[in-house]
């Protein structure tokens, strides 16, 4: 039994393409990406490294509310994400910001999710998304209903979602692969490995070597990659789509990742839970810094490159909060509104009443 065991764990290797040093040791995974992709993607991460800075410092100042640092998860955010197409359907978790931005919710309607206005959680026309999920696992299963829907309506897209390691220990997470694998549907699910929940680490939430091997009991595939590297982390998702879209079903894939920041900003201290040297081990791993190396020995990216990103990011960023701040605050009577269709009798009074108030 136990050499079964060894045997299947044996089989979810770290799947890799660029190595720490920005070395490509996997030529023959390289994914088909021209120029224009590979600094696109490198343009999206520094972007987003400068987006979390920035949403950081606004959230000290008071101007954010909940924010959750993203910073150390750039590839595996965004190389998953680019292996997405528009009419593919995403549902992120409250992490997962930078995907929703590049899928298409503009930046000052991120920054009022922000703040729990509703116009945050209110995709324009054409974003195929759901707000970001707070209730942890729920979006899984929720991905599985979306991809049978996706299926039953003959359509060519993929539901994409995302969940950290302690989201793969809920029951929604088996109850959603496995709905998702009895129905063969187009789903993808992400599990963002960044070692810890909060501060439990991920040894603790689970006996499993991999999270990527829970796919075997849903039977479906299972992968799992070097969530520092956007190479690998896009070629294993591109895969998963394809196969995916030609009626082959889910898969579940494991980056392996961390958050560089506290679990959110609402007071959660990394330092009572894991050590500098730890940090220091993972910032050798940068996704950022790899992929720069690899980008540099290609001719592909210099310094004044990367400074008209960043310099655009913060542009972008100032713009954005701006128009948050000029957009109406909510009242309880847009709140009372968008949620019914028709207000139930005890909502009309109070409806009547808040509106008297709020044209005082
Ligand atoms: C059902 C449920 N239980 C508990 C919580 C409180 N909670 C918020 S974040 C979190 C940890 C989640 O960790 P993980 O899934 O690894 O994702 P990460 O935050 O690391 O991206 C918990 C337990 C919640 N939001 N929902």
């Amino acid at each position: 039994m136990n050499n079964m065991l060894e045997k299947i764990e044996n089989q979810f290797e770290m799947f890799q393409i660029l190595n720490e040093e920005g070395k490509v040791i996997n030529e023959d995974a390289m994914p088909d990406l021209s120029d224009d992709d590979l600094k696109e993607l490198m343009t999206r991460m520094v972007y987003t490294r400068i987006l979390d800075q920035r949403s950081i410092a606004l959230n000290r100042q008071g101007r954010l509310g909940f924010y959750a640092p993203t910073a150390g998860q750039e590839a595996s955010m965004l190389g998953s994400h680019y292996a997405m197409e528009k009419e593919d359907f995403l549902l992120p978790a409250y992490r997962d910001i930078p995907q929703l931005i590049w899928h298409g919710l503009p930046l000052y309607q991120a920054f009022l999710f922000s703040r729990g206005h509703f116009h945050g959680n209110q995709m324009p026309e054409g974003v195929n998304a759901l707000s970001p999920q707070i209730i942890i696992g729920a979006q899984i299963t929720q991905a599985a209903g979306v991809a049978l829907g996706l299926k039953r309506r003959g359509e060519k897209a993929v539901a994409f979602t995302y969940t950290g390691d302690g989201g793969s220990s809920q029951g929604d997470f088996y109850e959603g692969i496995n709905f998702a694998g009895a129905y063969q549907a187009p789903a993808i699910f992400v599990v963002q490995n960044n070692q810890y929940a909060i501060s439990v680490p991920v040894e603790k939430q689970t006996a499993a070597r991999t999270i990527a091997q829970k796919a075997v009991a849903a039977g479906i595939p299972g992968v799992q990659v070097d969530g520092m590297d956007v190479l690998a982390v896009y070629k294993v998702t591109k895969d998963a789509r394809e196969r995916a879209v030609n009626g082959e079903g889910p898969t579940l894939i494991e980056t392996i990742t961390f958050r560089y920041g506290p679990h959110t900003m609402a007071g959660d201290d990394p330092t009572r839970y894991r050590t500098k040297d730890t940090e220091n081990e993972w910032e050798r791993k940068d996704p950022l810094v790899r992929f720069r190396k690899y980008l540099e020995s290609k001719g592909l990216w210099s310094e004044e490159e990367e400074n008209k990103v960043i310099e655009k990011a913060k542009e972008d960023v100032k713009a954005a909060i701006k128009k948050a701040d000029e957009t109406p605050k909510q009242k309880v009577t847009d709140l009372i509104s968008i949620m019914y269709e028709e207000l139930p009798s005890n909502l009309e009074e109070q409806m009547e009443e808040y509106k008297v108030k709020e044209s005082k």
